[in-house]
């Protein structure tokens, strides 16, 4: 199948798993079939239709995570016959998503997937799609839950937090200073996990010799989370571990660890790709950290929207619908479907995972 881009896009190529995008390309779509939309209104004929259209709007192009979220999507969308494109900013700041939104309610797009990097920032632009009639389902990070259908989510906040505390505490040994290197200040998944993670070392009598000292941000920037990592190392000398629930900040982390002398002495976990993780838990900088296959949001992505199109669910609590290999997903709690649960990664297990 050949990928076309639309607006202001430079050349894509296609791998097998993990999309490449342009580093400097300001827009891009990319479509199966031919074509974004057809340009045709979704208001009133959208059940009737053989096929929709779903635009994903990620936080950021060029994030290696994006790229596994998207080929999942993509997969689905080519598996159900319907037309899948992507368009999104080169950086995950709060309001770089309004522009992309507009152009896709302009197109008449069936369905906007986003991945929002403000709960508030996005949702005008959702709520003029939502009344020229697209419909709104969220992906890894929510909106305000006014502004959406569904939130697909890859995983229980909870346990996402539960899983960093654990791991953190385990190899400092229950107690000293800790840190946490987020992606930007207003991502909506960072800023769950994190409260989730504060809740549990303040409720915790297991971690009470736990200080969390400070929380940084990296802006899911390779080179400034790298920055960040060293500064936060200089700043404070006795810090036991750093939590980086951002495969970005997680990675940068681990590169800068490996090559100073911290390795070995400062705790790195958080959330990362095997494949970008496995070299820094094989050289002894890394020993755990955690993630699920980005891919399967990208797939239950699809699905859900196949169904709401479909006018088999709503979105509602309770509503079910089929997600191709990952069988029947359940809309929980907050129109919220969990995706799956999170993944141990460490030197037994790492070899096991390729994405
Ligand atoms: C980064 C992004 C993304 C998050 C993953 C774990 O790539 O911040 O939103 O879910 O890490």
């Amino acid at each position: 199948m050949k990928l076309s881009h639309i607006t202001e896009a430079r050349p894509l190529r296609r791998s097998q798993r993990v999309l490449a995008f342009s580093a400097a390309a300001t827009a891009v779509v990319f479509a199966l079939a031919g074509c974004a939309s057809s340009g045709a209104s979704s208001t009133s004929t959208s059940a009737a239709k053989k096929s929709f259209s779903i635009a994903f709007v990620p936080k950021q192009l060029n994030n290696p995570y994006t790229n596994v979220e998207l080929s999942g999507g993509q997969k689905a969308a080519a598996a159900l016959g319907d037309k899948y494109s992507v368009v999104g900013p080169n950086t995950a700041s709060a309001s770089s998503q309004v522009s992309y939104i507009n152009t896709l309610t302009q197109k008449h797009i069936d369905v906007i997937a986003i991945a929002a990097n403000d709960p508030n920032a996005v949702c005008s632009a959702l709520n003029q799609a939502k009344a020229g009639g697209a419909k709104i389902i969220t992906f890894d990070s929510d909106t305000d839950a006014s502004c959406r259908s569904l939130f697909i989510n890859q995983v229980n906040t909870q346990s996402v937090a539960d899983v960093e505390i654990k791991q953190t505490a385990e190899q400092i040994g229950d107690q000293g200073q800790i840190a946490i290197l987020s992606a930007t200040a207003n991502a909506t998944n960072q800023n769950a996990w994190i409260a989730d993670m504060k809740k549990d070392l303040a409720t915790n009598p297991k971690y009470a010799k736990i200080q969390l000292v400070t929380t940084v941000y990296g802006n899911d920037d390779d080179t400034t989370s790298f920055q960040v990592a060293q500064g936060l190392l200089q700043s404070y000398p006795n810090l036991k571990a750093i939590i980086s629930p951002t495969t970005v900040g997680i990675a940068a982390t681990a590169r800068y660890l490996s090559t100073s002398s911290y390795k070995g002495k400062v705790v790195l976990t958080g959330l990362g790709l095997p494949n970008q993780m496995r070299q820094y838990v094989k050289d002894g900088t890394v020993k755990e950290f955690a993630l699920w296959d980005p891919a399967k949001i990208g797939q239950a992505a699809v699905y859900a929207a196949k169904a709401l199109e479909a006018g088999t669910i709503t979105g509602k609590t309770g509503d079910k619908f089929s997600a191709g290999s990952l069988g029947t997903l359940t809309v929980g709690p907050d129109n919220t479907v969990i995706v799956g649960g999170p993944t141990e990664f460490n030197a037994a297990n790492i070899d096991q995972y390729n994405f």
